[in-house]
């Protein structure tokens, strides 16, 4: 009898302690990964598409980003792109799969095609998901611009890094990027930041119809990545890496088929 009461109450004592902690662990794991980078992968970019319903587009989309720039399939317009940026209060996110800096209030705006749209947050990618002739670098920042009235809602602007002189801008951000070395969906005030302080250089850029690069992989994203290529230090590189989670140290999605879109470089003023 003794016995009996004494092997009910570990059996609670079990269920007490050790189950909620598995469970929990069990979520924990589950909500750190929703998706992943390696190919093989249950997760990872083949499976997007079949992971959840609203990802569809990931798999069945025809217009999906990233895509080969190449020379033999650009056609030339002149058209200025205008931005007007403005200073605005940020924070830094470790978003699990990338680090992403994002505003809170007005930051400006990039006028494409007669329509504003307001910028919304930065984060990098690397190696770059867009490769110019073949020629992957090694990263890619991507500027997210939203207005939700407009047809194609959603316009990003790409720029793109080879390993040199570090970048100024992402130097700013070191000390907030250090401070959340793998920790998921830590937020950090970056405080004051003025968006016009990222160099982007040229004004000649890459023009397409694409995706969103990651789930929910969204169509109709107005690309415009920037022709002109600047530098990052292999030690931003190496921090951007080890501040994500292991799954996405890479975080680049790999080439997705044109289809036959029209790819566009645009020059404005006199030269190419
Ligand atoms: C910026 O945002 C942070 C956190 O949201 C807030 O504490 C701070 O007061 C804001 N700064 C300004 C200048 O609005
Ligand atoms: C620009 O806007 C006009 C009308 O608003 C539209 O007809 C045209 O297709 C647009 N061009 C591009 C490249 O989106
Ligand atoms: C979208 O439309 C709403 C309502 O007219 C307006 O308040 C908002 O500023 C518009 N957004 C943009 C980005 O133009
Ligand atoms: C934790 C940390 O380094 N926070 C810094 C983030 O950047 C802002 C602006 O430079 C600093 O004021 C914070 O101390
Ligand atoms: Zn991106």
């Amino acid at each position: 009898m003794r016995e009996q009461r004494y092997l009910s109450f570990l059996v609670i004592i079990y269920f007490l302690l050790f189950l909620p902690a598995t469970s929990i662990r069990a979520q924990e794991v589950e909500h750190e990964r929703e998706f992943d980078y390696a190919l093989k992968s249950e997760k990872g970019p083949r499976m997007w598409g079949k992971l959840k319903k609203e990802w569809d587009a990931c798999n069945k989309g025809e217009m999906q980003s990233p895509i080969d720039l190449s020379n033999e399939r650009v056609r030339i317009i002149r058209k200025p792109e205008k931005r007007n940026y403005k200073l605005c209060n940020a924070t830094v996110k470790n978003r699990g799969h990338d680090i992403s800096l994002q505003w809170h209030g007005d930051a400006g705006s990039v006028l494409i095609n007669g329509t504003e749209y307001p910028l919304q947050q930065a984060h990098w990618h690397s190696p770059s998901e867009h490769t110019v002739n073949g020629r992957r670098y090694a990263m890619e920042m991507h500027m997210v611009h939203l207005n939700e009235n407009a047809t194609n809602k959603i316009a990003v602007i790409g720029v793109l890094y080879k390993f040199g002189k570090p970048d100024k801008f992402l130097s700013k951000l070191i000390r907030n990027i250090s401070s959340m070395i793998d920790k998921k969906d830590e937020v950090k005030n970056a405080g004051m930041i003025n968006p016009r302080e990222i160099k982007i250089g040229s004004r000649k850029y890459y023009r397409y119809l694409g995706s969103l690069t990651v789930p929910p992989c969204t169509e109709g994203v107005i690309w415009s990545i920037k022709k002109k290529v600047r530098t990052i230090s292999r030690d931003q590189v190496k921090l951007l890496r080890e501040a994500v989670h292991d799954y996405a140290a890479s975080n680049a999605r790999p080439m997705q088929p044109l289809n036959k879109r029209p790819v566009y470089l645009m020059a404005p003023g006199a030269t190419v």
